[in-house]
Order: C-alpha cells, then sequence, then structure tokens
C-alpha cells in the first residue's frame, strides 16, 4: 500500500500547491488492440476513456511518443469557455463545459476546475458589436455570456485598468461566469487513472512510425518505435504533429501548424479573481492555484514545428497585460514556453471518419482544444465506436473543405482566439 506524509495529505484534500500525479500500470504493447490511439493527451485519453466507460470498448491502446501531457495538454493556459459564435460550435463546446461541470466526481480525482468566469474585453466599437453579436448568439443556444459596461468590468476584475487614457481604453465587456479553468495536467492524469483502471493500455515511448493498409486500402497495423501493434480502428488525436502522421497513410490534410507560447509570473497571494482576455489587443491572464499569473502570447507569424516560439511575440503580449494591469509591472516571469498547434483554415476543429476505411481523426483545434477536452474525447469515442458521428461533431468533418460548408469562427472572431 502507498505511504503518504502528512504535507502530502493536506496537499491532496486541498487540491493544494502540487496535485497528486495518481498511478497506472506502466503496461507493455500487445500484438494485437481493437482500437489504438495515437497521442496521449488530454483528448486521446478521454477517447481511450470513453470508449470503455460509454461503449464497453476497453481492449485499447493509447500509444505516446513522449510521456503523457506532454503535448499542448501540458502547456496550455487552461482557458474553458462555450461562447462561439456559430450554432454548431456553442454546441460542440458546451457539450464540453456541462462534462467538465461534473469530471471531478466522474474521474475521482480532483481535476480543479473553476468556474471563475471568462471576461472578454470591448476596446472600440467594433469589439462592442461582435462581442454583444457572440453574447445574444449564445443566449439563443442556451450558453450563458452577458455585457458589462467597463465600470461592472472593473468591479468584477479590480485589477483592471479602465482609465480613457489608456491606448486601447476598455469600452466593456462581455462575462461567461460559467468559463473558467482547469489544472492541465491532471486532467490528464485523472482521464489515464481512470482508463488504467478499465483495461486500457497507456504506453509512452511509444512513437507511431507508420500505418500498416491491407486489402481495400482499410487499416490493419500501425508500426511503432516499440514493434508492430495490428488494429482495425486508429484514432489520430496528435496535436500539432497530425499532417505528419495522417500523412502515413497517404492523407494530406486541410493544417498548418504553429507555434504558440504562454509565460508565468512568480508566484503571488491570490489577485486576479477570473480570466481575461482581449482579443484585440491581444493578452489573455489568469491566476493558479500556485499563485503564477498564467500569461498567454499569440501565434508565430509563419509555420513550424519547434515547441518555443519567438522572443518578441510574448514581450508584446506583456506590453498589453501591463497596460492592462499596471499593478503587474513590477512582477518577474518565471518561466516561459511554447506548444505546436494544429491550425485549419475556419478555426473550427476537424473530428471524423477519413477516406481510409479504419481510420479517424480529431485535430484542428489550434489555439483553443483544451476547453473541449472531455467533449472531443466522448464524440470521438463515439464516432469511433460506431462508425458514424455523434450528431454534434457531424458538422465538423473532414470534407467540409472540400464541399464548403465551413464553421468559420475565424471571421467570426476575427483573431485566433
Ligand atoms: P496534445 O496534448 O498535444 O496531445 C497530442 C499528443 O500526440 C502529444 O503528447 C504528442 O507527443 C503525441 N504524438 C504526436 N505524434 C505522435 C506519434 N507519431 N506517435 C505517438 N504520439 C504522438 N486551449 C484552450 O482551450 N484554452 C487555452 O487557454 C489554451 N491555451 C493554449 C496555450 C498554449 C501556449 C498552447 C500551445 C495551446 C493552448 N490551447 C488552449 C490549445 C490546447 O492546448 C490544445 O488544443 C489541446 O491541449 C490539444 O489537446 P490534444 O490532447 O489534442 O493534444
Ligand atoms: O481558446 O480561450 C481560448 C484560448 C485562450 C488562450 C488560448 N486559447
Amino acid at each position: 500500500m502507498q505511504r503518504f506524509s502528512a504535507l502530502a495529505l493536506i496537499r491532496h484534500a486541498f487540491g493544494g500547491h502540487r496535485s497528486w500525479r495518481p498511478q497506472w500500470r506502466a503496461a507493455e504493447p500487445k500484438a494485437a488492440y481493437d482500437a489504438v490511439i495515437v497521442g496521449g493527451g488530454g483528448h486521446g485519453l478521454a477517447t481511450a476513456y470513453y470508449l470503455a466507460t460509454e461503449f464497453g470498448i476497453s481492449n485499447v491502446a493509447v500509444l505516446e511518443k513522449g510521456w503523457i501531457g506532454g503535448g499542448n495538454t501540458g502547456r496550455n493556459t487552461t482557458i474553458i469557455r462555450s461562447n462561439y459564435l456559430f450554432d454548431e460550435s456553442a454546441a460542440l463546446y458546451d457539450h464540453a463545459v456541462k462534462l467538465w461541470e461534473g469530471l471531478s466526481q466522474a474521474l475521482n480525482y480532483n481535476v480543479m476546475f473553476s468556474q471563475r468566469g471568462v471576461m472578454m474585453l470591448a476596446h472600440n466599437v467594433h469589439d462592442q458589436q461582435s462581442l454583444q453579436r457572440h453574447i445574444h448568439a449564445n443566449r439563443l443556444n442556451g450558453v450563458d455570456n452577458e455585457w458589462l459596461s467597463a465600470r461592472q468590468a472593473k468591479a468584477f476584475c479590480p485589477p483592471l485598468n479602465i482609465e480613457k487614457s489608456m491606448r486601447y481604453p476598455v469600452t466593456g465587456a462581455a462575462l461567461q461566469r460559467r468559463g473558467g479553468v482547469a489544472r492541465h495536467d491532471a486532467v490528464a492524469w485523472g482521464y489515464a487513472r481512470a482508463a488504467d483502471a478499465m483495461g486500457v493500455d497507456i504506453i509512452e515511448n511509444c512513437a507511431v512510425t507508420a500505418i500498416r493498409r491491407g486489402v481495400g486500402g482499410a487499416v490493419e497495423a500501425v508500426e511503432t518505435t516499440r514493434g508492430t501493434i495490428e488494429t482495425r480502428k486508429i484514432g489520430v488525436v496528435a496535436a500539432g504533429n497530425t499532417s505528419t502522421v495522417m500523412a502515413m497513410a497517404d492523407l494530406r490534410m486541410p493544417l498548418e501548424s504553429y507555434p504558440l507560447q504562454a509565460l508565468v509570473s512568480e508566484p503571488v497571494k491570490p489577485i486576479f479573481p477570473c480570466v481575461v482576455m482581449s482579443n484585440t489587443i491581444h493578452a489573455y491572464i489568469s491566476q493558479s492555484d500556485k499563485g503564477e499569473l498564467v500569461i498567454g502570447a499569440g501565434t508565430d507569424a509563419y509555420v513550424s514545428y519547434t515547441q518555443r516560439g519567438a522572443l518578441h511575440v510574448p514581450m508584446h503580449t506583456l506590453e498589453a497585460i501591463c497596460e492592462l494591469f499596471p499593478i503587474f509591472r513590477r512582477l518577474r516571469m518565471l518561466r516561459n514556453w511554447g506548444g505546436i498547434v494544429d491550425v485549419t483554415p475556419d478555426r473550427s476543429p476537424i473530428i471524423g471518419k477519413t477516406p481510409v476505411a479504419g481510420l479517424y481523426v480529431n485535430c484542428g483545434w489550434g489555439t483553443g482544444g483544451f476547453k473541449a477536452t472531455p467533449g472531443s474525447g466522448h464524440l470521438f469515442a463515439w464516432t469511433l465506436a460506431k462508425d458514424e458521428p455523434h450528431p454534434i461533431n457531424a458538422p465538423f468533418r473532414l470534407d467540409r473543405f472540400r464541399d464548403g460548408y465551413l464553421i468559420d469562427e475565424a471571421a467570426a472572431a476575427a483573431v485566433a482566439h
């Protein structure tokens, strides 16, 4: 039996500054599985969990080339919200928010989901009109979102500067109170432990290097750095690397990969009560339970597979943060990092079947897929199990880029987020 120190028990009980990394088996790959998931991020692990719990398919392997959660799942700024413009997107992301609301109970593990509110700032008439359009569209879809004046925004988030002398003064804000944050690696760990308990094999340090196809082109196996694994169903959830994995099955994807960066400040006492985003001056910020201010930057302007990004990008973000929150000017940066995000032309994900029998893909979440993790896993598991999409993910099919039925959140938001 595992022994806990008193301090560790206290931290565990209060979800304290280090949540306890749970244990799962270090599985050895078997020769064959009913389904193989390529990518051990939150989406891949959630897919395996729902395959086992909702569809009774537990002879599943999750293959991860590094360590689970070491991709974008462990690198993002954890903003969770469902205030998207189009009906299809609102349904998709709100499905996820509803699952977030019961996730710690379902996994019996504290993912530290905190619905502290996501506030999106307006700085000009165009922002106001765009955010108010989102508010109306969201309400029609049963998604909460409300308009705040600049004064109300400051009351909700006291460190916010609403002086008119700012270069881009705050003119109001849209607030989704059900939005918030969660602890990112806890999500990967929680799904991993629960999937493992159902019999799923989680295999780290195992990169997929080829996809083997048989009669009629259907998939029959993956080649990996740990040997050949036979399977009739492959779900690719390899954010940032989707194009290279899908090329193994001769499929060209409508994706570009960009570095996206984030950083944290030194830890301070609780000062920041919510999440604030400004698309116009490009800054987003919240405070983690460890006390660090979590700040995200934009994508680099050119495609790349580096997990770092150019230094001037976060520097611009910090200028914006210091103008919005002058009290943070003297804080020091603790660390910064980057991830690689897969971006589609309409900035909406692809979740579904492919022209190759037995090959399914879940990708293109770009800068915004963490919030979708439970919903994405649930819908992808449905698609793999039934060989057809769930009504919520049906519009997010790959061939929309051929027939033009786009879900153009890029045009709706006019920015990457
Ligand atoms: P990942 O966690 O990246 O998992 C994919 C896994 O596939 C990786 O672990 C990788 O190693 C593995 N893999 C790749 N190739 C292979 C192979 N050949 N064989 C085996 N394994 C392979 N989203 C939000 O909703 N809110 C935010 O605030 C937010 N902020 C972000 C900030 C930053 C800096 C970044 C980089 C991203 C942010 N995102 C945010 C986006 C979000 O992180 C991603 O959309 C989401 O985490 C994707 O999850 P995933 O499980 O699909 O990918
Ligand atoms: O999707 O809300 C989001 C987001 C914020 C920062 C990066 N992505």
